[in-house]
């Protein structure tokens, strides 16, 4: 089985699926494919039919989108409990990875991540202007604060313990870390940043951000 990911210093797409695969102690080899090279897209298109990554290449089929990974891995790996066990919470937990996966325009496109802005790390650029940004946070923080308040008592994932949305807020919550974003000024009463707080210390994510550090040389 081969996860094919883009730059682990950037490629938030990637590190949902190498997140969720981790989780489910699958064993796997990893491509890297640099992105932003001259030869990208056709080094893309090479494993990927949408020539975008993540994929993943297993049982003679390559498996395309962060999202019907980790559909696929919840079926492959039902020991793993990749979405909560409760139906209730199961409903709410795909609403909110789904959202994730579909939405927040404005925070990808004023905190995108590349060659400027990695995923590790702080950055020097001043904070982010766009006029979708606010919204676009207030309802993270919404949503993040809704689900601790609720869940809290299971764990202190998303929805008590990890589960796949874990996996699709880990990019924001280093999107956040990076751009400096202050959730307090976002409508955060501290239950947001401390849910970031906890994606980002995740043993796998800090393997990801040691494996980012060390392929950027820093
Ligand atoms: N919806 C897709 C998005 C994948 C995506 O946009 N991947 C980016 C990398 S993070 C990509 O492959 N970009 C192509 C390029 O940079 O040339 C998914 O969830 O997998």
């Amino acid at each position: 089985m081969e996860l094919v990911i883009g730059d682990k210093a950037y490629s938030t797409w990637s590190l949902r699926p190498w997140l969720v695969l981790k989780h489910c102690g699958a064993s796997f080899d990893e491509i890297v494919v640099p992105l932003n090279q001259p030869d990208t897209d056709r080094r893309l298109r090479e494993h990927s039919p949408s020539g975008l990554v993540p994929v993943l290449k297993v049982d003679g089929e390559v498996i395309w989108d962060s999202m019907a990974i980790a559909v696929w891995a919840a079926e492959r790996y039902p020991e793993a409990r990749l979405w909560p066990a409760d139906a209730h919470a199961r409903w709410l937990a795909r609403s909110a990875a789904c959202e994730m996966h579909g939405g927040f325009s404005a925070l990808r496109t004023a905190c995108s991540t590349g060659p400027d802005h990695w995923m590790v790390g702080p950055s020097r650029a001043p904070a982010p202007q766009h006029p979708g940004l606010d919204k676009d946070l207030r309802r993270i923080v919404e949503l993040w604060r809704g689900m601790r308040d609720r869940f809290r008592g299971g764990g202190p994932y998303l929805f008590g313990e990890w589960s796949v949305p874990d996996a699709f807020f880990t990019p924001v919550a280093a999107r956040i870390r990076h751009f400096q974003l202050d959730l307090a000024t976002h409508g955060d009463d501290g239950t947001a940043q401390a849910y970031a707080d906890t994606l980002l210390a995740h043993p796998d994510f800090l393997q990801w951000e040691a494996d980012a550090l060390a392929s950027t040389g820093a």
